[in-house]
Order: C-alpha cells, then sequence, then structure tokens
C-alpha cells in the first residue's frame, strides 16, 4: 500500500536560538523531520509552507522524494532563492526520513553506504584578542579536534565578524534589530595574517587552520590576503568575496594558491556552476538545510567531483541538529568529501532536538539508526516561544553599508 503523507507541521521554537522544523507524517504514521531554518527570515519560511507548500503535499505518495522536489521547485514557477530552497530542502529531508525509517536503515545506506569511518569537523576558536583566541585553539586542540578555525577582534574595529561575546555558544543574530558593527579592510589585511601566524607559531602545523572572511573583501584584496598567508598552509579561506558574480573568483585564483570555500549564502546548483566548471574554487559550502535538501546538494556535489572540488558543507549553529544529522548522512557517503563546519549547539538546543550522531577524536559520527537517526520533542519545544533576532549589519568608518 501506498504510505501518503497525511500531516504536515511546522515547528517554530527558540532553545537557545530560533529554529523552524517541519514534521511530515505518512498514513503508516511514520514521521519524519527537516529542518527549514534561515536565520533572521525565520518566519518568511514558515509562511512559505505552512501557506504555499503544505495544502498542496498532502496526499501525496512519500517514497515520491524526486518527483515531489521537482514539483516544488518547477510546480512553484519561482524558482531558487533562499526561502523557496529551504522550504524545499525541509521537506526533501524529512522525506528523506521517512524512506529510511520505512527501510529501517540510515539514510547513507540508501546514498550507497559508507565512504569514511566518520566526518571530520572543524570547530571554531575565537577571541577578544589574539591571546584569548590561542587560548580557544588551545582548549580546542585539547578536545581532539583536528581542524580549527580563527578568528579574532580587530583593535580599533567595533565588533568585526566571528567573534563570541562571552563563554556561550558564537552567534551572531543577537538583536532583536539588526546591531551595528564595524569594518576597515585595510586593518583587517594588517592583522589577520598576523593573528593566523600566531596560531602556527604556537601549535605548529599538525592540525588543519581555516579562517572566514565573510565576505568582507574585494577580488584583489582577496588575492593580496590569500597570498600574503600562503606560508601558513590555510585548509581554506572562506567566503573571501560576495559571490553573486561568480566571475569575480577568476582574479583571486590568478593571485594566491591559499584554497578557496565558498557557498554558504547560495542555495542551487545554477549560484555555483561557474565556480565549480571552471575550477574557481576548493570546497563548496552550500548546505543540506538551504540548497534543496539531500536531493539537491547530492547534485551539487556531484557536479563537483567531476571538476576535483570537494564538500564543506556550513554548520554553524543556526543550522538546527536535524540540519547536522541530514549534512552527515551525505558527507559519509559522498566521494568528495571535504570537511563539515560544526559548532556544538547549546545544551538547551539540545533539550527539543536529541540527535544521535557523537563527536570522536575530531570525527563526527553519524548514527547508524533508520533514517536521519534524530529525536525531537515536541512538548519541549513549546517551552521556548519564537524570540526575534536578526544579523547585525557592518558599516565603514564613514557610515557606508558594508557586505556583512
Ligand atoms: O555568519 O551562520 O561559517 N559560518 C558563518 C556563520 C554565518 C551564520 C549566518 O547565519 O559564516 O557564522
Ligand atoms: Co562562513
Amino acid at each position: 500500500m501506498t504510505d501518503r503523507i497525511e500531516r504536515a507541521e511546522v515547528i517554530v521554537t527558540a532553545p537557545a536560538r530560533n529554529f523552524v522544523t517541519v514534521k511530515l507524517t505518512t498514513s503508516d504514521g511514520i514521521v519524519g523531520w527537516g529542518d527549514a531554518t534561515l536565520n533572521g527570515r525565520e518566519l518568511a519560511v514558515a509562511s512559505y509552507l505552512s501557506d504555499h507548500v503544505i495544502p498542496t503535499l498532502i496526499g501525496k505518495d512519500a517514497s515520491r522524494i524526486g518527483d515531489i522536489w521537482s514539483y516544488l521547485y518547477k510546480g512553484a514557477y519561482w524558482r531558487r532563492g533562499p526561502v523557496t530552497m529551504t522550504a524545499i530542502a525541509a521537506i526533501d529531508v524529512a522525506l528523506w526520513d521517512i524512506k529510511g525509517k520505512r527501510a529501517g536503515l540510515p539514510v547513507h545506506e540508501l546514498l550507497g553506504g559508507k565512504a569514511r569511518d566518520g566526518v571530520l569537523v572543524y570547530a571554531h576558536a575565537s577571541g577578544a584578542d589574539v591571546a584569548e583566541m590561542l587560548d580557544d585553539v588551545d582548549r580546542l586542540l585539547g578536545e581532539g579536534y583536528r581542524a580549527v578555525r580563527g578568528q579574532a577582534a580587530l583593535v580599533g574595529v567595533p565588533d568585526a565578524y566571528g567573534v563570541r561575546h562571552g563563554t556561550g555558544v558564537y552567534d551572531p543574530a543577537d538583536a532583536s534589530l539588526p546591531s551595528e558593527t564595524g569594518w576597515d579592510t585595510a586593518a583587517y589585511l594588517e592583522q589577520a595574517p598576523g593573528y593566523l601566524r600566531a596560531i602556527r607559531e604556537r601549535f605548529g602545523f599538525g592540525f588543519h587552520l581555516l579562517h572566514d572572511c565573510h565576505h568582507r573583501l574585494t577580488p584583489n584584496e582577496a588575492g593580496i590576503f590569500g597570498r600574503s598567508v600562503e606560508d601558513l598552509k590555510l585548509f581554506w579561506m572562506e567566503d573571501p568575496t560576495p559571490a553573486e558574480n561568480q566571475e569575480k573568483f577568476r582574479l583571486i585564483r590568478q593571485r594566491t594558491t591559499t584554497p578557496i570555500a565558498t557557498g554558504e549564502v547560495l542555495n542551487s546548483i545554477w549560484d555555483v556552476q561557474t565556480l565549480i566548471t571552471e575550477q574557481l574554487i576548493d570546497y563548496v559550502r552550500t548546505s543540506v538545510s538551504h540548497a534543496g535538501g539531500i536531493t539537491h546538494l547530492r547534485r551539487i556535489f556531484d557536479l563537483a567531483d567531476l571538476y576535483g572540488v570537494r564538500s564543506g558543507s556550513h554548520g554553524a549553529t543556526d543550522l538546527s541538529p536535524v540540519s547536522l544529522s541530514a549534512a552527515l548522512q551525505l558527507d559519509i557517503s559522498i566521494p568528495n568529501f571535504g570537511i563539515q563546519e560544526y559548532m556544538a549547539h547549546d545544551a538547551v538546543t539540545h533539550e527539543v532536538f536529541r540527535p544521535g550522531y557523537h563527536l570522536d577524536d575530531g570525527y563526527l559520527i553519524p548514527s547508524d539508526a533508520p533514517g536521519l537517526g534524530i529525536e525531537v520533542d515536541e512538548d519541549a519545544a513549546r517551552r521556548f516561544p519564537y524570540n526575534p533576532k536578526y544579523l547585525p549589519v557592518a558599516r565603514l568608518a564613514d557610515g557606508t553599508l558594508h557586505d556583512w
């Protein structure tokens, strides 16, 4: 008998931070979960799902994942974009969860099985000054991480990207209206290579060192930055320049051999087509929850594999444990896996989301339970009402709004 989508619900909850979660229930009573969180724009996706997607899904055959994907993508007429692709992703991931539970297999078995034993992850080190950042690197290496991202505050630049406030989990979406932060590219180019160098000088080269430029540079500035850190052998420099115009990366490639990663704000294969086919990047960082789910991200990674580009999925705390569970299923099974970003979620987040993955010696090990291997406590979710939070903006000293 065909298993049909009988119920579809959107759960908005804020255990430590906001998350939008999709719950699909089939006529056989199988439940599938998907992450629909779009940081700072949560309710747009919740409405897209509740008002425009869910009414069209009820009664559809839950096993036909590819057909439902096409129905939601082609059938909307309006294509791509973060809201649409996050909504489609949540449905797609929930359907994979259902397919796995029906088969009694973890999703990675449906994707061809494990291509590796564990998923290499990188953690975030940051500091209000260089000494504090070095202590953070020390702590993470002590916890067994094999790859660490280094970001430190910039002297003279208020609240530059990437630095944790206090001791909690880093979360840039920190205010009920966007906070105003500063930016100064000259100060960055002066100071950032120096603090990354301090990491290598103290801890050596026995681990991977990453850095996020967070869209702040022009292509030429990115070339200057990349060249100035070549001897530090970064695993990658992330988002050196905004990527709406993919051709901008050609200049960076000509200027430096420092590997390049980009894609966390991109959401379709078309957004990374030139970057991949012209080999302008080394790692594609689109995520399972912002780029159309397992079905679409797998196509992106397959295209990337043809051109020697590896995966490096976004995994900040705004990607929920549902999203991370799905990412790990893909990471463990693809041939061209690179690395997975991992910022451990707040303990409060785990009161609602109970994932089956665990960290072992710098690797995340996905759950072997059927489906994605995640449980969601809906009673707990109700205890944490939505709490509007925005990402900051960045301005130059003269007030010009800069890329954040
Ligand atoms: O700014 O996830 O690599 N990670 C990042 C994150 C992003 C946030 C945006 O929602 O760049 O800190
Ligand atoms: Co980033």
